[in-house]
């Protein structure tokens, strides 16, 4: 059995919900997104930085697309095929960083 399991269909709503902006992508996949603007890059590679520590602790890494101030997220826990309560909690730490 895995250390972290799916998050229960029940819960995933409110979940999602409870946080900043972020989109729920099922059914196409089960992750979650969220873009990121930032003014510059130097901001954007700041915020990434900063995701970059917390991830490493967390081993625990986002998919993300970057280009320039803009910062696009994909969470998803590759080890369950799914969200988990890993991509809640980092997505809540990027929304906190925001
Ligand atoms: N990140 C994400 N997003 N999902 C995972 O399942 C995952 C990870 N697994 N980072 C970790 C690393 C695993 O591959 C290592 C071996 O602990």
């Amino acid at each position: 059995m895995p250390a972290v399991e799916k998050i229960a269909p029940e819960d995933r709503a409110r979940l999602i919900a409870d946080l900043d902006g972020w989109t729920d992508l099922a059914p196409a996949r089960d992750a979650i997104a969220k873009t990121f603007q930032f003014k510059n890059f130097i901001d954007a590679f700041g915020f990434m930085s900063r995701v970059a520590l917390k991830a490493e602790k967390m081993d625990h890494h986002p998919e993300w697309f970057n280009v320039y101030g803009k910062v696009e997220v994909t969470l998803a826990t590759h080890d369950v095929g799914g969200l988990s309560a890993l991509d809640i909690k980092l997505a809540a730490f990027m929304d906190r960083l925001q």
